[in-house]
């Protein structure tokens, strides 16, 4: 690794990328609480040890605790000087992103998509996640060809993502699933839709425990679903109460 990557990676993991390009963010990064804003990341429902050895603990912590902690941070900043982005329920604010000022669309755009896409990682992973069934189960045999196909679907569509993304398995009012990928913090909810589950392939989330092997981390990343939770969130799709 260069000089220059590797300062960079440790930067990433620190969160001093963010801070960097917002001068915001030095004071945020500084002081011991983040500040007092509208959003706010939600304690992790398991241990960070909860994933091991699928996902180490000091990914997740620095995942959790950093990188979102830093996404919630800028939107809160930008939500001082434009307190509607927190009138509305966050999936609104994402599927009508041509009415938040210009000046800062692209920062919300980024850093509430960033909220959002973590709000619902932490939330369909976990331990003793169980196996798909019910509904669900249906719904991906009809619609995505069974979950051997998924599986090897969504790890190739992960593996493709150049750069920073994600890869989701979506779900419309309907209850049809679709597997799309997205570029850095983009969401479905973007697009009028609600993800019901997705994985996370920024170098962030596998780096220090995989470096390069991306398709070794997609792979074990199946380890480390809550098919419940993936459960509750296809019923909450379909009655529409699924936020993000
Ligand atoms: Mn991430």
């Amino acid at each position: 690794m260069s000089f220059l990557s590797r300062r960079r990676l440790m930067m990433a993991a620190t969160g001093l990328v963010a801070a960097a390009a917002s001068p915001r963010m030095v004071f945020a990064q500084a002081s011991a609480q983040p500040p007092a804003g509208p959003f706010k990341v939600d304690p992790l429902s398991y241990p960070t040890n909860a994933l091991e050895p699928h996902i180490d603990a000091l990914t997740m912590q620095i995942h959790h605790d950093k990188h979102h902690q830093a996404y919630v941070n800028n939107v809160n900043a930008i939500a001082k000087d434009h307190p509607q982005i927190a009138d509305k329920p966050i999936a609104d604010v994402l599927a009508n992103l041509s009415n938040v000022p210009e000046a800062v669309r692209t920062g919300v755009r980024n850093n509430l998509g960033g909220h959002a896409n973590h709000t619902m990682f932490w939330q369909i992973m976990g331990p003793n996640g169980g196996k798909p069934e019910g509904e669900v189960l249906a719904a991906i045999d009809r619609d995505l060809g069974g979950m051997e196909k998924l599986r090897t679907d969504f790890n190739a569509a992960g593996g493709r993502v150049f750069g920073s993304g994600w890869v989701f398995v979506t779900v419309a009012k309907d209850g049809k699933l679709a597997l799309e990928t997205r570029p850095n913090q983009d969401s479905p909810l973007m697009d009028g839709k609600r993800a019901l589950f997705g994985n996370d392939v920024w170098e962030h989330a596998y780096y220090l425990h995989y470096q390069n092997r991306r398709p070794d981390y997609l792979q074990a990343w199946w380890n480390t679903v809550n098919w419940k939770a993936i459960g509750d969130r296809y019923a909450a799709a379909k009655a529409g109460t699924l936020g993000v």
